[in-house]
């Protein structure tokens, strides 16, 4: 590592170019937090407003007096800040590329004029379906347009949209389905990726057999693959007999800043994931804001998000922020090994894309196939690269800058969350100089700060948990019905103070380095999943007695899934029965929570009060059994022993 850089100037030819230059961010950051109201009551200026907002910043942390909310008196909608604001001077515009999993299959440009009315066809035929302002509509669709297109119509109409992502099993559609009591959902007949067909429909199928999902009225059904589906009639109705023949002019609803955009479902680190809610308008302002500055943004530049819509990368990233801005922005179906390693930048020559903005885990995976891949492509159109999802190690970072960006591109790393909405920590590539690992520094109005164990704020170099000391407005605002959780989960541990759940390091520049996860949170390949969720799977088997997972470093996924598993007495451990629980947990949750490895636990290590000692596991997956500290106030010290002769030794 010592022959990387530790620090990376801003490219001379990007900074001269860029809006926001060398200098400039100390001044705005400082005028940022000097008058919250002053500061985003002028960046509101930058959407369309039915009823521009006269009350700004209306917020306490305060458990005695909760509240937040942000331009509480505005009103807007969406759509219409995405689209039909955008029609007089960018009407023939693209506003999504969309380029299909088969290399060979035609692109397709959608300008702001045709996506606009592909939004309100959708909206109305949404309308004459029954769906009116409030109602949920759960989209389960793969990375094509109508994806797009129907978070803006439910936008359009008023309706909340919950995106399930298209690799989530039939349980988790159900769960998600019955938690918010959606009305509606919009799914396709298959998905593709990587050439294989992924069965959305028959998913869908599956999850509305179980209990709880009866609120379902309708299913719209996208014909994508042509691929051969069940359809239940009434229920079920293909999107293009319902949505063709309606009008291409839809009333859109007049929204309160406050009324919701969105749920989006995430693990914690407890219980089943929850659902985050987004309003209207601070979210709005947050992503339009932020995809501006951070990507410094121009009117002529291809952006390129690889994140899946069905998290919120894709909604805040691909959807909202871009087209709020009028970007152009590139919608892939695909993998990124499909055809092969090199597909990525194909697809950046092929259209011409200026700004991409990936992960590290897919950036890992790409460099261990060598620069080969890379180098056979030009990605002359390129001017920025962006990393969000996990920290990016220095290694990964410096082959992102010298491979794929030839040495000339500034990298942003951006640490956010589906809770934060936006980017919150993160470089203005042409202000910023890089430092390899590190997310740099806070975004204009964003105040974080570094805590001890106590709550105490640290000053200067400091390590400890990450936490904001204010609001900003693209925060969530609840756990969709329920707000107790929502003040329990980021309000409790430090009072008055908004918390993360990652750790993260200051270094005497001023510079945060995000540590990862300090709760029962795995980053699987950038996806959240939590570990009471996978020995929830686990345990639902009749011959598990008792399951603890934790995570473990891997290198491509940043971590991987290490479960534990104690049988019931009298069964046998075997192969057969570890491919069982492993295919239990993907059909419980999806692919994405697939356990690297399972270890038979004759015992697991826990305290007098019967508290699992996850900081042991943890060691043991690591590999490091001579970490293990303290063990002398476990109930039985020698399950340990046992464990860690047992443990996997990687090769
Ligand atoms: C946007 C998104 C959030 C968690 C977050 C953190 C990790 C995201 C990161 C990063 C280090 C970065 N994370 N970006 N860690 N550096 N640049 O990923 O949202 O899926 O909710 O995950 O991801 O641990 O707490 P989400």
């Amino acid at each position: 590592m010592s022959d990387i850089p530790a620090i990376y100037p801003v490219p001379e030819d990007f900074a001269a170019k860029a809006a926001i230059g060398h200098g400039d961010y100390e001044r705005l950051y400082a005028h940022s937090v000097r008058d919250p109201d002053a500061f985003w009551a002028q960046v509101a200026e930058r959407l369309d407003w039915d009823r521009k907002p006269t009350r700004i910043r209306d917020v306490s942390f305060d458990l005695k007096d909760f509240h937040i909310r942000w331009y509480a008196d505005g009103e807007l909608n969406a759509s219409v800040n995405c689209l039909d604001r955008h029609l007089t001077t960018r009407g023939d515009k693209t506003a999504l590329v969309f380029e299909p999993d088969d290399p060979d299959a035609p692109a397709q440009n959608v300008t702001y004029r045709e996506l606009h009315a592909r939004v309100c066809r959708l909206g109305n035929a949404l309308r004459n379906l029954g769906v009116r302002k409030g109602d949920r509509v759960t989209i389960y669709l793969p990375m094509i347009v109508d994806a797009a297109v129907a978070m803006l119509a439910c936008a359009r109409i008023g309706a909340i949209h919950s995106v399930v992502f298209g690799g989530f099993s039939p349980n988790s559609i159900a769960d998600r389905v019955r938690d918010c009591r959606s009305k509606l959902v919009i799914t396709a007949d298959e998905g593709l990726r990587g050439s294989k067909a992924i069965p959305l429909k028959a998913n869908v199928d599956a999850a509305l057999k179980m209990p709880g999902t009866e609120t379902v009225e309708t299913v719209l059904v996208v014909r994508h693959t042509g691929g051969a589906v069940d359809m239940q009639m009434p229920r079920d109705r293909w999107f293009d007999a319902v949505v063709d023949s309606q009008p291409d002019t839809c009333e859109p609803e007049r929204m309160n800043a406050e009324d919701p955009l969105f749920i989006l479902y995430t693990s914690g680190s407890t219980g089943k994931p929850k659902g985050v809610l987004h309003t209207t308008g601070g979210y709005l302002v947050f992503v339009s804001y932020t995809h501006e500055c951070a990507f410094d943004l121009k009117e002529d530049d291809v952006y390129w998000c690889t994140a899946d819509v069905g998290w919120v990368t894709g909604h805040s990233y691909i959807v909202y922020g871009p087209l709020a801005n009028g970007a152009t922005a590139l919608m892939f179906e695909g993998v990124p090994n499909y055809p092969d390693f090199s597909r990525f930048w194909q697809v950046i020559d092929k259209h011409k894309v200026t700004i991409f903005y990936t992960a590290p885990t897919a950036i890992r995976a790409l460099m261990r196939e060598g620069d080969g891949p890379v180098r056979k492509t030009s990605r002359a159109s390129l001017r920025l690269l962006g990393s969000v999802g996990e920290p990016i190690n220095p290694e990964a970072w410096r082959w992102y800058r010298d491979v794929v960006g030839d040495g000339r591109l500034p990298v942003i790393d951006t640490w956010w969350q589906t809770e934060t909405g936006g980017i919150m920590i993160s470089p203005i590539p042409g202000a910023i100089p890089a430092k390899p690992g590190s997310a740099t520094k806070p975004f204009f109005g964003v105040q974080p700060a570094i805590v001890d164990a106590n709550g105490v704020v640290l000053e200067g170099e400091a390590e400890g948990n990450l936490v904001m000391l204010d609001s900003w407005p693209g925060q969530m605002r609840t756990v969709y019905g329920d707000d107790q959780r929502f003040i329990d989960t980021y309000f409790k541990t430090y009072p008055g103070m908004y918390f993360s759940g990652d750790g993260c390091r200051r270094d005497a520049d001023g510079y945060y380095w995000i540590t990862g996860r300090v709760d029962d949170v795995i980053n699987v390949s950038g996806h959240r999943i939590g570990t009471a969720e996978v020995e929830s799977a686990l345990v639902l088997h009749p011959k598990v007695a008792e399951a603890a997972v934790v995570g473990f470093p891997h290198d491509i996924k940043g971590q991987g899934i290490y479960a534990y598993v104690t049988l019931v007495a009298g069964e046998q451990e075997s192969e057969a029965l570890r491919k069982e629980l492993v295919q239990q947990v993907r059909s419980e949750i999806g692919p994405t929570a697939t356990p690297d490895y399972i270890q038979w636990a004759p015992g697991l290590p826990k305290t007098r009060s019967g508290k699992i000692m996850r900081r042991i596991l943890r060691k043991i997956a690591e590999n490091a059994p001579d970490q293990l500290g303290d063990t002398s106030t476990l109930a039985d010290p020698s399950v340990v022993d046992s464990l860690v002769r047992q443990r996997r030794v990687p090769d």
